[in-house]
């Protein structure tokens, strides 16, 4: 019997030499110690053996198991280290190498721009207002004393979904909107957004643009005060030196109405925004008594402003997101 342990214990120490792999250990492993293995086997046999004969047997047996659970053991230790190093080796990483450059956005011109006139706004009190670009014909128009078949209609080309809803072609909606959430108090915001018209796109002229609406209502407003409040964005936004240069023009919605031009560098008034003061018929539908309070409003066209304080030559560059144009104007946010 001594001498089988042995042999076992011999043969189990050859076989777990060549063994390189951790699957197969534990498949040799079961052959040796296992339920049907190798020693299982040998203890079955005890009961053959005589009382006196049994415990020595039995001893003996135990002793090989436990240096073969040892053998086992130690071999499994060794086998996980190896696959260690190797995964070591295999994940390590070369941190000498040169590191991947991220490139960081910066926020379009046009939201800088934006943000920039929000913020003189905010300056005198005024509240940032949102409206929908998907419009009723009711708030585009007709809320703007522009009904039905008004020849003003035509000035403003517009995309219609059906016979009721259009892109909304100015930012003007949003005056009647805030005018009848407001229950007949005062009011003081700007909305900034795009809008949409049928234009056909020039260097001064796009299907889809940014506005900023602007009004104003309360008692005692003229327009000394739109005068001035414009003169003073406009020298915020452009520098002190600049003039305003106020042309009597026509809206349906404002009376006395106003096209507003900027002098430019090269010695010309360009345009930039309408206003006027508030249609006593437009006050009258917003639910406010023409007789009691007064209302100026202006709407700015942005891209318009961004041509002229940046210099750029067509107002396609806004919308065709060349980086080399982008780049130039990394300076905001
Ligand atoms: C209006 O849209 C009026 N709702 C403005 C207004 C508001 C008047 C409140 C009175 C009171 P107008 O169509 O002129 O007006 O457009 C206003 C500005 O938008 C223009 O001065 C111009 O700067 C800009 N604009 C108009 N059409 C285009 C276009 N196709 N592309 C780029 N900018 C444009």
């Amino acid at each position: 019997m001594q001498e089988k342990l042995e042999n076992i214990l011999k043969a189990c120490e050859q076989a777990l030499e060549k063994e390189q792999n951790l699957n197969d250990l534990n498949n040799l492993k079961a052959a040796y110690l296992g339920k049907k293995g190798e020693i299982a086997a040998l203890m079955m046999t005890l009961k053959d053996l005589s009382n006196e004969e049994k415990p020595k047997v039995g001893k003996l047996i135990n002793e090989i198991k436990q240096q073969l659970e040892a053998l086992f053991e130690a071999k499994r230790n060794a086998l996980e280290q190896v696959e260690i190093e190797k995964k070591l080796k295999s994940e390590a990483i070369d941190v000498t190498l040169p590191g991947l450059k991220k490139s960081v956005g910066s926020a379009h011109l046009l939201s800088q721009i934006v943000e920039d006139i929000e913020a003189f706004f905010i300056g005198l009190g005024y509240e940032i207002k949102d409206g929908p670009e998907v419009e009723s014909d009711h708030y585009n128009f007709e809320m703007l004393n522009l009904e039905q078949g008004h020849p003003a209609r035509a000035m403003q080309d517009s995309f219609y979904i059906d016979p009721n809803r259009l892109l909304r072609t100015h930012t003007s909606p949003v005056q009647a909107r805030t005018m009848l959430e407001s229950g007949g108090n005062p009011i003081k915001i700007i909305c900034p957004g795009k809008v949409y018209r049928r234009d056909d796109d020039d260097q001064t002229h796009s299907h889809q643009f940014m506005q900023i609406e602007g009004l104003v209502i309360g008692e005692k407003i003229s327009m000394a005060n739109l005068k001035g409040t414009l003169l003073a964005f406009i020298q915020y936004f452009f520098g002190k030196d600049r003039n305003i240069r106020l042309r009597p023009s026509y809206f349906p919605f404002t009376e006395p109405s106003v096209e507003v031009d900027v002098y430019s560098e090269e010695g010309k008034w360009i345009e930039v925004l309408g206003a006027g003061m508030v249609h006593p018929n437009v006050l009258k539908m917003g639910g406010y008594d023409p007789e009691k309070v007064q209302g100026f409003a202006f709407g700015i066209g942005v891209e318009r402003l961004g041509i002229l304080k940046y210099h750029i030559d067509d107002i396609r560059q806004f919308y065709t997101n060349d980086i080399r144009f982008l780049k130039q104007f990394k300076g905001g946010r």
